[in-house]
């Protein structure tokens, strides 16, 4: 029987690459340029699986015309870039990612954290310059997170992990939002307490970290409201997606000083990171890093694998989307 015809849209892990050429017939990207729109249509029309990343958007109008895909394997947890209301109507299944790269992600939260409050960026773009002319007491002075009060929006796998290592590790205390109960076994000795709101959350904490998926209702509902009840000695991480937060909102606040600092990973329309918010000081930004590491990516590519090899054997895929 011919081999499943798979593409993977950008450079995968060598391993990852090496185990889906063993098992498929598969098209990779040799020079990992993002695909245009006109090329994924192409691809919903001859692969009998598409692997995606962020990169890729899979619109309603791209999935109403998929000619042949029954599988979209997207290679990473967030799956807002594709229409999964619009998949189950063309009949396409769709997997991710969930648990490998929770602990990865959370690390770069704390990593945020302790940059934006602890001037980082700052200080090594002084050094870089050769702008430092020496210790003074007063220099960069920052701000501590032990003792201070953590407040997590979205407290799934990654919120919890977060919070979790700013209490064992910086004894922070943690309040959060989530929309349902989080039950004590997944809590599991975790001292957090649940508030009502978002705007509870923003009102009680001095860091807000953002750990809730990308889309529908959630979009800007970090809005200029709520980044104002975080405060000007206050600051907000994001690792979750860019337009959980208004963005305009967040660089007047940044700007204004109504908001201490932020430390973001991800953007509202990437790769674009708006000019007004280069410009600032009081922001740390990274180039959407959450899962960036050899471990993570590599588990990430073979558990995309492990839902096609389950998709393709007639076998229940482990990670549906829903
Ligand atoms: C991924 C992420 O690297 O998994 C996610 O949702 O945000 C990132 O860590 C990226 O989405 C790859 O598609």
């Amino acid at each position: 029987m011919a081999k499943p015809r798979i593409l993977i849209t950008r450079k995968w892990p060598d391993a990852c690459e090496a185990r889906v050429r063993r098992d498929y017939d598969v098209v990779l990207n040799e020079t990992d340029e993002p695909l245009s729109q006109d090329d994924l249509q192409e691809a919903l029309g001859r692969f009998d699986a598409v692997c995606p990343t962020v990169t890729d958007r899979f619109s309603a109008h791209l999935l109403s015309k998929a000619a042949k895909t029954k599988l979209i394997g997207n290679f990473g947890v967030g799956f807002n870039h594709i229409d999964v209301d619009a998949a189950e109507e063309a009949g396409i299944t769709v997997t991710n990612t969930p648990g490998v790269l929770t602990d990865c992600t959370a690390d770069l939260a704390m990593t945020l954290m302790l940059m934006v409050t602890r001037r980082a960026g700052e200080g090594e773009r002084l050094v870089r310059a050769g702008d430092w002319h020496g210790w003074k007491p007063t220099q960069l002075v920052g701000a501590r997170l032990t003792g201070k009060t953590l407040g997590i929006v979205g407290m799934g796998r990654i919120g919890i992990a977060t919070a979790r290592r700013a209490q064992a590790g910086f004894g922070m205390n943690v309040v959060y939002y989530n929309r349902s109960e989080v039950s004590p076994e997944r809590l599991d000795g975790l001292k957090a307490e649940r508030l009502d709101d978002i705007d509870a959350v923003c009102e009680a904490a001095d860091i807000v970290s953002l750990h809730l998926p990308g889309g529908g209702a959630n979009s800007k509902v970090l809005d200029a409201g709520r980044i104002a009840k975080i405060g000007p000695e206050g600051f907000l991480v994001n690792t979750a997606r860019g337009d959980v937060v208004d963005e305009p909102a967040l660089i007047d606040a940044l700007h204004s000083g109504a908001l201490g600092g932020a430390g973001l990973d991800v953007y509202a329309a990437e790769p674009h990171v708006p000019e007004p918010l280069r410009a600032l000081d009081n922001v740390v930004l990274l180039p959407h890093l959450g899962s960036a590491t050899a471990e993570t990516r590599e588990a990430m590519g073979h558990m995309v694998l492990d839902n096609l090899d389950a998709f393709f054997a007639g076998r229940d895929v482990p990670n549906p989307v829903r």
